[in-house]
């Protein structure tokens, strides 16, 4: 190991050893000879050092005025540009996604810091009538202070900055707890804020486990926002911790998306979307079709074009510009596919393409499963309810658009959906029906841009979105201004009549 690995915690602007003195590994998921980092494992001590440094950066940063706090962004997004590449290629060694995948989840974050960046000569508030004479009243924007956030490995750029960008803008100050199998991508973050000019303290890294610092991130009494990402199982326990003290909490948690294909739909097109849906980014996004629904007078056709696309596609090292699945984050993720998988069969679903471990050679020496379909799968079985994140998709049919409508809607998750069709009338009326934070017509269940709201009704998250201008609304709290220049009493309500 050598010594250049060793990454710190950046914290108050500097970068620090955790004073636990130990540290943890992150090896490529694609081969676990490859070394990419050493990380320290931090304690509540570290945590809690950082968030005093964000609370006393805040006393200064929320007074810059916003175009500035934006000029800075600015800056930020140009360099990140410029490190694209560098950027991507580390991810796929840390994450495994493949390199077009990476450069896109980097150009996500770029999207998001010019966006917001953008937001400091915008950040609106309303002017509106006072009902009363010589009276002014106005709405503005005012920051929480310090947020917590913890992000996941899926999108190790992506998600951070569009927790990150949103929050600064609006004048927080932050600290992150990004994944431990993907701390590298939010470590160059810092360090890009850091040379950009971005004083010291308003953004702040603390590497290691959820377990060991989660109590810290969410209760310490500056923290006023928490944004979490990630399980259902864990989102709940942030939302517990962080109603005791009214913090907030903003929360991105499981899907089940499903992608409906009428008998209408332009097949070729469809298999395009289910393939890039289920089989992207390993399906491990949060958005990944796990549920496919099919007509039942099109889906013998449309399985077996499906399984024959899937059973072909190129399994390996993300690295490699020709591969097109890379593997599973880790051990225990493999662990969790190959038993869902098991689950499957045993459930009585047939299996139709895939279903193992890849073995031999290279990829021995990382977490790669094959592309895997399932069909003949039922509304009762596990591997239709939950979340399996990895690449497995369910195969279903049904007889009418009612129907697939009423399956679509059967799940405790509401991310993302998405209709093959070639009728207005049936996409209009599933666009309002299926009760879903985001909807896709003709189009496959991922692919949401940053500047539309992203998150999902019912247990995928807790009425927030995230991305867009929803995502000031996390950040900052309204405040109404009114201002009386008649110089007398005015009662609101009394004197109006
Ligand atoms: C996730 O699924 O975890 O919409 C995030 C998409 C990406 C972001 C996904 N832009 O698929």
């Amino acid at each position: 190991m050598s010594d250049n690995k060793v990454q710190k915690n950046f914290i108050n602007g500097k970068w620090i050893e955790s004073k636990s003195g130990q540290t943890f590994e992150n090896r490529n998921p694609a081969d676990t000879d490859d070394l990419v980092g050493v990380f320290q494992k931090s304690t509540a001590d570290d945590v809690n050092m950082a968030i005093e440094a964000a609370a006393q950066a805040y006393k200064k940063w929320r007074l810059v005025p916003a175009p500035k706090r934006g000029e800075l962004l600015f800056k930020v997004a140009d360099r990140l540009v410029q490190e694209k590449e560098a950027i991507s290629q580390q991810m796929t060694r840390e994450m495994g996604k493949v390199i077009k995948e990476t450069r896109g989840d980097t150009q996500e974050a770029i999207d998001m810091t010019y966006y917001m960046a953008g937001e400091g000569r915008r950040l609106f508030g309303m002017t509106t009538p006072s009902e009363m004479a010589n009276k002014f009243n106005m709405t503005i924007r005012q920051p929480l202070g310090v947020c917590s956030f913890i992000t996941p490995w899926n999108f190790p750029i992506a998600i951070p900055s569009w927790k990150m960008m949103p929050a600064l803008i609006c004048g927080n100050c932050i600290v992150i707890k990004p994944a431990t199998d993907t701390p590298a991508s939010v470590a160059y973050l810092m360090k890009v804020c850091e040379e950009e000019g971005v004083p010291p303290g308003v953004v702040n890294m603390v590497t290691g486990s959820g377990g060991a610092l989660g109590d810290s991130l969410i209760n310490h009494p500056a923290v006023k926002v928490v944004s979490f990402t990630g399980s259902t199982e864990v989102g709940r326990k942030v939302s517990e911790a962080c109603s005791t003290n009214f913090k907030h909490s903003c929360l991105e948690m499981g899907g089940k998306n499903v992608q409906i294909v009428m008998d209408d739909a332009d097949l070729d097109l469809a298999v395009d979307g289910a393939l890039w849906g289920a089989f992207g980014t390993t399906g491990q996004r949060c958005t990944a079709t796990s549920r496919l629904i099919v007509h039942k007078d099109v889906a013998d056709k449309m399985t077996s074009m499906l399984v024959d696309r899937a059973a072909k596609l190129k399994v390996g090292s993300g690295l490699d510009e020709t591969v097109e699945m890379g593997p599973c984050i880790n051990q225990g993720q493999l662990e969790t596919v190959l038993s869902y998988i098991e689950i499957g069969k045993k459930e009585g679903a047939s299996l139709t393409t895939g279903g193992e471990r890849l073995t031999g050679g290279d990829y021995d020496k990382g977490f790669f499963v094959k592309p895997t379909v399932f069909t003949g799968v039922t509304q009762k079985m596990r591997i239709w309810k939950e979340e399996i994140f990895g690449p497995v998709l369910s195969i279903a049919t049904f007889d009418s658009f009612e129907q697939a409508v009423e399956m679509a809607n059967d799940t405790v998750y509401g991310l993302s959906a998405s209709i093959y069709t070639r009728d207005v009338n049936k996409a209009y009326t599933a666009m309002r029906d299926v009760y879903t934070g985001i909807f896709y017509v003709n189009a496959p269940t991922i692919g949401a841009e940053t500047h539309l709201p992203f998150g999902g009704t019912k247990e995928t998250g807790n009425g927030h979105r995230e991305a867009a201008t929803a995502a000031l609304d996390v950040f900052s709290e309204w405040k109404s201004i009114y201002v009386d220049f008649s110089g007398t009493l005015q009662r609101a309500q009394i004197d109006n009549a």
